[in-house]
């Protein structure tokens, strides 16, 4: 059987469940997850072989009205990633049913004039009568040419979909090399699992408000590795949330973030982790592109 590998970038809106399916078809965690909304802000390539096909899965932020220079960004990659891409994979969520944001992305994937599947997540959470209901109105999404009802959390339905993209993608060599999970730096995917637990214990404003960087990782003789990491702010109210009382919340936060770091390095891990007031962040165009935000 002849190779073959390809781009598929997947759009949706926020928290459809994107990341969870990259997470999912990738077979390991390379893209954070959480209940809020505009959780992911960078595209991650996540590779997945199927047979003799390798898929480059595209995950992208989710698609929004821009409010500032980060979501600006975060559109362009979006709109970027569909025209440089084999195929679109538009996420819908079946809790929440097919609206105008997946209307308007159905447009951008048909003037990105690419072959779109449709996937309906979440679909544990939904009973017979109201899966017809939305994978009726998800085949009615003009860019569509097939719907697939999927599980992201459970994995139903993944690998059929799975199996149809492999079939979308040209012929030609793999283009990531074997074993090869995700482009990602890892210095970036520690700082983002670091701000997953930020995004799971803070609400409102406060977790669109947060960047994490880590800015060095020492491995000491004994193999501890020491990670520090700074999570920024924009506002001394919302570095008293992080901090919390007593410093209990920093304190709940490194815990478990050094837990998923540990599980990623394979080593014990020591957290540095600081707490940093950095106004307007999200508007600083020099130190979005130091953040690799593009
Ligand atoms: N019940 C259920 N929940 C899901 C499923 N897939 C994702 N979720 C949940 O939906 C929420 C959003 O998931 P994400 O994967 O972060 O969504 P996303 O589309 O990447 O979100 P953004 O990056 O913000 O655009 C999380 O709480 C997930 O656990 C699913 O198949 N079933
Ligand atoms: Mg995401």
């Amino acid at each position: 059987m002849s190779q073959r590998a390809g781009f598929v970038a997947l759009a949706g809106r926020p928290n459809v469940g994107k990341s969870t399916l990259v997470n999912a078809m990738v077979g390991r965690k390379i893209a954070i997850v959480s209940d809020k909304p505009q959780t992911t802000r960078r595209a991650i390539r996540g590779v997945a072989v199927h047979e003799a096909t390798q898929l480059v899965l595209v995950d992208l932020p989710g698609v929004q009205r821009p409010r500032d220079a980060l979501t600006e960004r975060m559109q362009r990659r979006v709109e970027h990633e569909l025209g440089e891409s084999d195929a679109g994979l538009h996420v819908v969520n079946g809790e929440q049913g097919v609206g105008p944001g997946d209307r308007f992305i159905a447009g951008a994937l048909l003037a990105a004039a690419v072959p779109v599947v449709v996937a309906v997540n979440k679909l544990d959470r939904l009973d017979r009568e109201r899966t017809v209901d939305v994978l009726r109105a998800a085949a009615e999404l003009e860019a569509g040419d097939d719907v697939f009802p999927i599980s992201a959390r459970t994995g139903a339905g993944v690998p059929a979909l799975v199996d149809h993209l492999a079939g979308l993608m040209p012929e030609g060599p793999f283009l990531f090399a074997a074993g090869d999970t995700s482009d990602q730096p890892i210095l970036v995917l520690l700082a983002e699992l670091i701000r997953e637990q930020v995004l799971r214990r803070t609400f409102q404003e406060v977790p669109h408000a947060v960047e994490v960087v880590v800015e060095d990782v020492e491995e000491r003789d004994d193999g501890l590795r020491i990670v520090h990491a700074l999570a920024w702010v924009e506002a001394e109210s919302q570095k008293g949330i992080l901090i919390g009382a007593g410093g209990s919340m920093v304190k709940a936060i490194g815990t478990a973030a050094r837990r998923e770091l540990e599980r990623e390095l394979g080593t014990r891990v020591h957290l540095d982790l600081s707490v940093r007031v950095r106004r307007g962040w999200r508007a600083d165009e020099g130190l979005l592109d130091r953040l690799g935000i593009e």
